[in-house]
């Protein structure tokens, strides 16, 4: 897969292009140099997600002073993102033996994340509004 990208690239930045634009030597060289560059920066984003097709972001809206889920399955390497759509700052934190972790203050709008790298289940509290729980199980 990989191999077939870069040759299809070798082939577009050496004015081969993909058959229907003229060479480089032609008035149009300046739009075809950026055939190539469209066709290096394609290359480079499918590479990225092939690379990292394994691992998920989670979202996790805070709105109304409660998670929206309440609860998430992830797999280790995933990532969770929170969001905050009140007018309220939160503050994500987890006490849970072997997850713990504080985020800190998060402003209205902020987003901030965790990398998920242990299985297992904890949960998510807000040390500013006690109501708010989340149940993460990470396998
Ligand atoms: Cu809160």
């Amino acid at each position: 897969m990989l191999l077939w990208i870069l040759s299809r690239l070798r082939l577009a930045l050496n004015g081969g292009g993909f058959g229907a634009y003229p060479s480089a030597n032609d008035k149009d060289g300046k739009e075809h140099a950026m055939v190539g560059k469209i066709a290096l920066g394609g290359a480079v984003a499918l590479a990225l997600t092939v690379g990292t097709a394994w691992a998920a972001d989670i979202v996790v809206e805070q709105q109304n002073k409660a998670f929206t889920p309440t609860s998430a399955a992830a797999q280790v390497g995933d990532t969770l993102t929170f969001t905050n759509g009140d007018l309220y700052t939160h503050n994500m934190f987890s006490g849970t033996l072997g997850h713990e972790f504080n985020l800190g203050g998060q402003s209205p709008g902020e987003k901030k994340s965790i990398t998920l790298t242990k299985a297992g289940t904890f949960e998510v509290e807000c040390q500013i509004h006690p109501r708010m729980h989340l149940t993460v199980t990470v396998k």
